[in-house]
């Protein structure tokens, strides 16, 4: 279990575009491994590898929407290496956000309410898939770190100098 770092807005690394992976191999699922941890532990739903300041297109998630009798969530890890958006519908739909770039900051978002995703898996295995709801949404977030996009860019800039008063507030409060 290895946690690594999580770079916060305005760092200016987020504003990187991530390059493609050319190799699957074991340096890469080690990257994979300590970014579950560090998402787990942080606890968000995904991550992008730059918001561990590694400007590769890889991604993680867990929307963790299932719970065991205990009531324990039930762990879906899902990897994205390389990952593209094809046939974004036209249809959109508006989501609360937050990001761990952006930590306890939240504001509605407007993307498209379904999308295909092509992409490969931590074996270099290639999928494609349709997602919508909360996984369109969530897959749609973390594409956007790949191209040195955060959510707070998608706001009228009234409401992301509102966030990133709050943000600052809250850091000197701590
Ligand atoms: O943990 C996260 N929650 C979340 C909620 C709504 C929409 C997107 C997200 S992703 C975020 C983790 C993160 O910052 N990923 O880049
Ligand atoms: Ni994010």
């Amino acid at each position: 279990m290895a946690l690594r770092t999580i770079i916060e807005v305005p760092d200016p690394r987020l504003r990187l575009v991530s390059t493609p992976v050319d190799t699957v191999d074991d340096e890469l699922r080690d990257l994979i491994a300590d970014m579950f941890d560090t998402m787990y532990d942080a606890p968000g739903i995904g991550l992008a590898a730059i918001q561990v300041g590694v400007p590769k297109r890889v991604i993680v998630m867990d929307l963790q929407e299932q719970e065991d009798e205990e009531g324990k969530p039930i762990r879906e890890p899902r990897v994205f290496i390389n990952p593209e958006i094809l046939e974004p519908a036209e249809e959109h739909s508006i989501y609360t956000e937050g990001c761990l770039s952006v930590p306890d900051q939240f504001a509605d978002v407007e993307r498209p309410a379904r999308c295909r995703v092509k992409w490969l898996d931590e074996q270099g295995k290639s999928h494609d898939e349709q997602f919508e709801g909360l996984l369109a949404t969530c897959i749609q977030h973390e594409m956007d770190h790949l191209e040195g996009i955060v959510f707070i860019d998608h706001l009228s800039r009234l409401k992301r100098d509102m966030i990133m008063k709050k943000l600052n507030k809250a850091r000197k409060a701590a």
